[in-house]
């Protein structure tokens, strides 16, 4: 097998480029990683110093390829499958990186600080980081909320790169500051995502390892029953 993906199954930005594995059934060997061992965190980051998963590795062209939206870039340049994710019309294109970039930086970030501020130790929170997390949070729902009143998907008619961005940054947003009451159009994509075939595989393959999710007791009962 050419390809490694480097991940944790519970880990929300790899669920992201699993979303586009599956999308394609692109074949890929599963590699496992434990940040939280020491051992397995400095292997981790002789491929990737950064130490942010997931890492993709292809041992047919010997690179390793970080950061998710270049590894479902590189994924559909090199090993391309029936789904294109980035449209091949250069303005369907910007519109997919567009985005991708929106649900990455004004969902998922702020989301992983709300939910990485409960693991800090106590006297060392940062409540005005979370509150400003949530306030960006509440303008993306706005925006995201208009955008889906007149698109089907993330960058367009299409799904897209946009989208494997969008699937798991509305699911653990929407248990830290939940959206759907408010915003029907986002949460009727939200819907539209959540019955993909890829986006059921990453949630039950996640599904053992929600216990250890810091906000389980708010995720939506739906979500706890495997399959
Ligand atoms: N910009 C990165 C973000 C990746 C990221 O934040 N990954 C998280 C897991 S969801 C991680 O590795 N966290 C470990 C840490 O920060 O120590 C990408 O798109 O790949």
């Amino acid at each position: 097998m050419s390809l490694t993906l480097y991940y944790h199954p519970l880990a929300s930005f790899c669920h992201k480029v699993l979303i586009a594995l599956y999308e394609n059934e692109t074949p890929f060997d599963a590699s496992l990683v434990d940040l939280l061992d020491p051992a397995e965190a400095a292997r981790f980051a002789e491929m990737w110093p950064a130490g942010k998963m997931p890492v993709l590795r292809d041992s047919d062209r010997d690179v390793v390829v970080p950061e998710t939206s270049v590894i479902i870039e590189y994924l559909d340049r090199h090993y391309p499958g029936s789904h294109p994710l980035i449209p091949s019309d250069g303005n369907a294109a910007l519109q997919a990186r567009l985005w991708d970039r929106f649900f990455d930086l004004y969902i998922h970030v702020p989301m992983q600080k709300i939910v990485t501020d409960t693991l800090r130790a106590n006297g060392e929170n940062d409540h005005r980081g979370v509150a400003d997390a949530r306030a960006t949070l509440a303008t993306a729902y706005a925006m995201a909320d208009r955008h889906f009143s007149a698109n089907a998907f993330a960058g367009g008619p299409a799904f897209s790169l946009a989208d494997c961005a969008a699937a798991p940054a509305l699911f653990y947003a929407g248990i830290v500051e939940p959206f759907a009451d408010r915003h029907p159009h986002l949460s009727a994509y939200f819907e539209r995502l959540l019955e993909r075939p890829s986006m059921r595989r990453v949630l039950a393959e996640a599904q053992p390892y929600f216990h250890m999710f810091p906000y389980k007791d708010l995720m939506p009962t739906r979500f706890l029953a495997a399959g």
